[in-house]
Order: structure tokens, then C-alpha cells, then sequence
């Protein structure tokens, strides 16, 4: 076996992750080397070449842990082991020295947040008030005058994620304990000092092992007020736990003692991606400061809400006007004291061809002009399996064809409880359930997109018989070259990486456009968002600076933008 890590220098205490580019494998459905429906690692070793030509610097694998798979991994059962479904330890040794003999690096998901309700921990925990993990996780009394273990007697009326009440009860214990997410996803009660030491020393193991970091799911969640308030009621009758836990009292002391513990005592400097949904600008900049800061970078979701109303089966439309906005309040507000990560997909959203793009008339068009602009600003970007070959969400014909426990459980709901039409909540779903993210890796136009030969474990988007890798690897003007391009300018100018940003004022609605200088090097975009083509007053759009485009350049005059159009100068 490679030593892992053996490609790289020894000690790099440059943060190395400003300059890379990261790439989301979501394992259950990028490349299934066994035939039985499901991706597992030896298919992640097979395509690593892919990724390399690709030009990205850093895989992030979602769980591939021991898990009973009820939230697709991120309900792990046991942290230091893999799932059968994908393979073994060895297996994974192997891709982390396979990764580092190419040069690249791997980062794994972190999901502490909460464990299985089949982990050892919470087994014990649950079975006696005596365990050594009694307290491991929020076990609390019922609400004082109810009667323990009916409707109505919950500690609090937080609602879970994934349906229902936050609290479920446990006859054994005679009490509840919380869950953020579903039932089965018991929260784990970082306040005990045994907690975060197992965890610590967990996540020290895996480091040992050779990988490069980490993604923390849901890490701003940690921490809860002790007092657990009620929340604000939403319309399924439950209340809003956010304000008491999504930036809980002591998550900066625990992830400050992360830091000490697991990272500050090793040579290596490593990526550690935060995901936090509600984090507000003043925090991710807290977060990430180069000084204070205690993550390299965080998830932030504010411009994947553009599009939702309250909750994110609400609709509305978002306008080019928000995402500009909120796109460059981001860039201004991490611009020097903190660090951005840059997303459009993940495997929680639906693909963003499909939300802001336009994911027919103007397919490539839009797939590359919003990673031009993403991948131009100032931060680390991130590009989820697929985005790169401009896959789009899933024709879902039935409830049968949706997997995701979120989907299935808002269907439910939204049908049994809401009584709405069972065809109205199927066209909420086809736009924004997760599995629109999830459907298998389309590697070419064979049946089951050379994902497998297998029954894939969620059906294979129709659309691979002409959106697939084979057709656009090594096909001038594709949108995989166009990811290339864009990720080999990344790597070849600094300006890329650490200029900082300025955004500019073009008079015009559709185009969001933006400047980066570094010394004496300026390098301009000007992207055109829309449907429609735009004139706008600039000269200085000559061909001569030009360094990249999605349109033939000659095409359109200097004042002009075609649907979509992007133009990349450097001066
Ligand atoms: O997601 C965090 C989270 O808040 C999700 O509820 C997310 O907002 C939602 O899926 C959007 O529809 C993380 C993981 O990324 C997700 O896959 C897990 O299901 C969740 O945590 C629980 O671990």
C-alpha cells in the first residue's frame, strides 16, 4: 500500500484549500463496480483518472460509515468502519492512496451531530439510565402536568426535520430524547465532556489514517440552549427550534476545542468545511477568520433559498436582482477576514440547472454561465457529481420513484394531514425533492448510464442518452470542457484565487457582473443570466483581453450579451 499523503510535501502550513477546487461524490450514486444497484468505493478507484483530467484537487466523499441507511448514510451506526454496501476499510485505504498518488486529496463527512439510533452508544443509552452513555444524548422528562408518553407531553414543541416532533419516547427510560432530523437519528449531547472526547478522538483516528479533513454536517447545530424554549409554531403545529440551537451558547467554545484537540497538534494543515444551515455573514466570518476563525470555511444556504418561500416547498421566483445581491453580499462580507466556499449543488438540492438555469433552451448555455460566475468569485468551489456535465433534475413519474426520507415523509404529510391533491405535492416534489441530485452518475448512454448493469437503487434520469460523460469528455465546446477550462484558469491565475472582489453596476437587471484585482491584474465578468439578449454601454469588452467565453467571441458585439452569455476578461 502508498504511504498516503506520500505525493504531497510534509508540512504545508499554507492553507492549501484556497486554491482548490472540490469535488462531492455521493457514493450510493457515482459508480457501482459490483453490479448491485448501488456505488461503492472500487468505483470511485475507477474513475479517479476522470476526476484528475477533470482537474480538481479535492474529493469530499458523503458517509460511506457503517449506517442502517435510513437518511442514506447519515445516520452512522458505527464511525469507524465502512457500510458493506460500499466496501471495506482496505477499500477505502485504497482510494486514500490512490487519491494522494495522483496528487489529489480526500475529505470525508463527519456526521456528529447526531448518530444512528442503532449505534452502540444510544443503544446503551437508551436501555439504562446507568449506561456509561446515559447522557450522551437529551434525554428530558415529560412537560410538567402531561401525562408522560401521549400527544401533547414532549419536553418542548420543537419540530424534527424529518416530520413530527423533535422528541421521541422511550418507554424503557421513561423519557424522551431529541432528534433534529428523524426519529432515527437520536442528537448526540456535545455538553458531556465524554461526548466530544469519543469524538475527538474519533476524528484523530480517521486523521491518522491519511485523510485531508473534513465536512461537518450540520456543525452549527451542536450546541443547544439548555433551557430547550419553545420555537414559533410553523403549520404542521410544530415550533421552530433554529433560534435555541442553530447557534447554540457554546459552539464557538466547542469547535475552538476541536480545533486544539484534533487539529492545532498536527503539522498539516487540513479542510474543514462547516455546514451550517441559517449561518448568517457576521457568523461564517466569525467561523473562518484566518486569526480567531475555527473551520477553514462554511456552508452557507442563503442563496439556495432564493427560490423558496418560508419553508422549501414553497415556491417563488427568484430574481436575478436577489442572487446578485446575495451572491456579492457574501463575497464582500467574508472578503478579508474570512473564506467562502462556492456551491450551486449538493446532494440536498435540486440541480441548480434546473432552479435558475434553464435546463432546456438554453442547457449548456446557462449550466456554464453559472459556474463561470461561482467559480470566478472569491473562495473554494465545489462541484457536485454531474454538475459538470450540466445533469439536470429527474422526470419522477409516482411516489414509488422518490427514495429520500424528506420526500417521503413531506408527502405524508402533506397528503394525510394537509389533505392536498396527491398530484400537486408530486409536482412539489419533481422540483425540489434531494433525489433530484441523487439519481445515478450518467457516464454514458448504455441502460443504467454506465452507472451499473444492475437495478439502480433510484431510477436513472432518462435524459443520459444524450447527457452523459462519454458524449462531452474530449468534445470541444462541451459543458465538462467548459468546467476544465474554467478549473484550469483557477490554477493558473492568482488573481483567481486571491483577488479580491468589487462588484460593478451595469445598469441592467440580467447581468451580474463583478471585477477581481490582484496587484496589477484585473479580471472582469460579466454574465448574463437570462433568456434574453442584453445591450448594455461598455467599450472596454474587447476580444484582445478576452481569456473565456460560452459563446463563439466574434459572435456578439462588445454592448452585447446573448442568452446566457459569459465573458471572462483579464487585464
Ligand atoms: O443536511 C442539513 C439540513 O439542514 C438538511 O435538512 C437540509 O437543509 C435539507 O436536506 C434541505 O432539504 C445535512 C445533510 O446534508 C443531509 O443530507 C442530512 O439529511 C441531514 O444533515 C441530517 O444529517
Amino acid at each position: 500500500m502508498a504511504t498516503p499523503g506520500a505525493a504531497r510535501s510534509v508540512s504545508e502550513n499554507e492553507a492549501w484549500w484556497k486554491s482548490a477546487v472540490v469535488y462531492q461524490i455521493y457514493p450510493r450514486s457515482f459508480a457501482d463496480s459490483d453490479n448491485d444497484g448501488i456505488g461503492d468505493l472500487p468505483g470511485i478507484v475507477d474513475q479517479l483518472d476522470y476526476l484528475q483530467e477533470l482537474g480538481i484537487d479535492v474529493i469530499w466523499l458523503s458517509p460511506v460509515y457503517r449506517s442502517p441507511q435510513q437518511d442514506n448514510g447519515y445516520d452512522v451506526s458505527d464511525y469507524q468502519d465502512v457500510d458493506p454496501l460500499f466496501g471495506t476499510l482496505e477499500d477505502l485505504d485504497r482510494l486514500i492512496a490512490a487519491v494522494h498518488v495522483r496528487g489529489m486529496r480526500l475529505i470525508m463527512d463527519l456526521v456528529v451531530n447526531h448518530t444512528s439510533d442503532q449505534h452502540p452508544w444510544f443503544l446503551a443509552s437508551r436501555a439504562s439510565r446507568e449506561a456509561p452513555t446515559s447522557d450522551w444524548y437529551f434525554w428530558r422528562d415529560a412537560r410538567p402536568g402531561t401525562v408522560a408518553g401521549e400527544a401533547g407531553s414532549e419536553p418542548n414543541n420543537w419540530g424534527a426535520s424529518f416530520g413530527g416532533s423533535a422528541w421521541e419516547w422511550v418507554p424503557e427510560r421513561g423519557q424522551y430524547y431529541l432528534h433534529l432530523f428523524a426519529p432515527s437519528q437520536p442528537d448526540l449531547n456535545w455538553d458531556n465532556p465524554d461526548t466530544r472526547e469519543a469524538i475527538f478522538a474519533m476524528m484523530n483516528w480517521w486523521l491518522d489514517r491519511g485523510i485531508d479533513g473534513f465536512r461537518m454536517d450540520v456543525i452549527n447545530f451542536i450546541s443547544k440552549d439548555p433551557e430547550m424554549p419553545d420555537g414559533p409554531l410553523n403549520r404542521d403545529g410544530y415550533g421552530d427550534g433554529m433560534p435555541y440551537f442553530s447557534y447554540g451558547p457554546k459552539i464557538h467554545a466547542y469547535l475552538a476545542e476541536m480545533k486544539r484537540r484534533v487539529f492545532d497538534p498536527r503539522p498539516d494543515t487540513y479542510l474543514t468545511v462547516g455546514e451550517m444551515p441559517g449561518v448568517t455573514p457576521e457568523q461564517a466570518r466569525e467561523f473562518t477568520d484566518r486569526e480567531h476563525g475555527q473551520l477553514a470555511m462554511v456552508f452557507q444556504y442563503e442563496h439556495v433559498f432564493l427560490d423558496a418561500d418560508g419553508d422549501k416547498w414553497t415556491q417563488r421566483r427568484m430574481s436575478i436582482n436577489d442572487l446578485r445581491d446575495t451572491l456579492a453580499k457574501w463575497q464582500t462580507a467574508l472578503g478579508d477576514s474570512g473564506w467562502n466556499s462556492l456551491y450551486w449543488n449538493n446532494h440536498d438540492q435540486p440541480r441548480v440547472i434546473s432552479r435558475y438555469g434553464n435546463d432546456t433552451t438554453y442547457w449548456r448555455e446557462s449550466a456554464t454561465a453559472l459556474a463561470t460566475v461561482l467559480h470566478l468569485h472569491r473562495g473554494t468551489p465545489y462541484v457536485y457529481q454531474g454538475e459538470e456535465i450540466g445533469m439536470t433534475n429527474a422526470p419522477f413519474a409516482a411516489l414509488d420513484d422518490f427514495r429520500d426520507i424528506e420526500s417521503l415523509d413531506y408527502y405524508a404529510k402533506a397528503v394525510g394531514t394537509h389533505l392536498e391533491e396527491p398530484s400537486d405535492v408530486l409536482d412539489t416534489l419533481r422540483r425540489r425533492s434531494r433525489d433530484n441530485s441523487r439519481t445515478p452518475m450518467q457516464w454514458s448512454a448504455v441502460p443504467g448510464a454506465g452507472f451499473t448493469t444492475g437495478s439502480p437503487w433510484i431510477g436513472v434520469n432518462p435524459n443520459h442518452s444524450w447527457l452523459n460523460v462519454a458524449a462531452q469528455r474530449g468534445t470541444p465546446g462541451s459543458i465538462y470542457e467548459y468546467y476544465r477550462a474554467l478549473i484550469a484558469l483557477r490554477h493558473r491565475l492568482p488573481v483567481v484565487v486571491d483577488g479580491n472582489f468589487v462588484a460593478v453596476h451595469t445598469g441592467r437587471d440580467q447581468i451580474y457582473a463583478f471585477r477581481r484585482h490582484l496587484g496589477n491584474t484585473t479580471l472582469t465578468v460579466h454574465a448574463n443570466l437570462s433568456d434574453l439578449p442584453v445591450s448594455f454601454d461598455r467599450d472596454d469588452l474587447t476580444a484582445r483581453d478576452l481569456v473565456l467565453t460560452n459563446y463563439t467571441p466574434s459572435r456578439s458585439g462588445p454592448g452585447r450579451l446573448e442568452p446566457w452569455e459569459v465573458r471572462v476578461h483579464v487585464l
